[in-house]
């Protein structure tokens, strides 16, 4: 197992586009433990690959109060979305110490591919529901700062630009 390096914003290789795994071998599984290794070390409730500089469709999440129910998405597809939509706080681990609030559909329906290679389907409601969306955007190059106002964007890009300049010299 091995802790990978995660992305910070705004980094350009977070607005890559990532391609469909073509199998779920040796190597994604690895990928996936990886995931899971530096999602939990950050203490985040997910990790999308692009993240860690990988550009394919592998998710890793965890909601769970006792971090003990690792959930594995490859090749994610919404394929319901409630239209009762929530609005609450976000955070990025590439986004370090920033939130905002941001709206997402309450409810959503997944399909992927499990660390097996099999299909599965799962429902989603609260923070993970937020969270699968969150991750997914990830895979299309997305971060959540970009649902926020430019003014606001800009801002946060300067103190990133700041603290990676900071963290630099020290
Ligand atoms: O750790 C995380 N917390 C979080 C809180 C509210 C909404 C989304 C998230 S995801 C985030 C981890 C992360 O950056 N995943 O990409
Ligand atoms: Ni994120």
């Amino acid at each position: 197992m091995a802790k990978l390096n995660i992305l910070r914003y705004p980094d350009p290789r977070l607005y890559t586009v990532a391609k469909a795994v073509t199998q779920v071998d040796a190597r994604i599984r690895q990928l996936v433990d990886d995931m899971l290794e530096s999602m939990y070390d950050a203490e985040g409730v997910g990790l999308a690959a692009t993240q860690v500089d990988v550009h394919e469709r592998v998710i890793v999440m965890d909601t769970s109060e006792l971090r003990d129910q690792p959930i594995v998405l490859i090749n994610p597809e919404l394929i319901a979305r409630s239209e009762e939509m929530t609005f609450g706080d976000e955070g990025c681990l590439s986004v370090p110490a920033i939130y905002d609030r941001v709206h997402r559909h309450a409810r959503v329906t997944a399909r992927a591919l499990g660390r097996d290679g099999e299909l599965h389907e799962f429902e989603a409601e609260g923070l993970l529901s937020v969270c699968v969306q969150h991750e997914m955007d990830h895979l299309i190059g997305k971060v959540f700062v970009e649902y926020l106002s430019p003014l606001k964007r800009d801002r946060i890009r300067t103190k990133m630009l700041k603290k990676a300049r900071d963290d630099e010299r020290d």
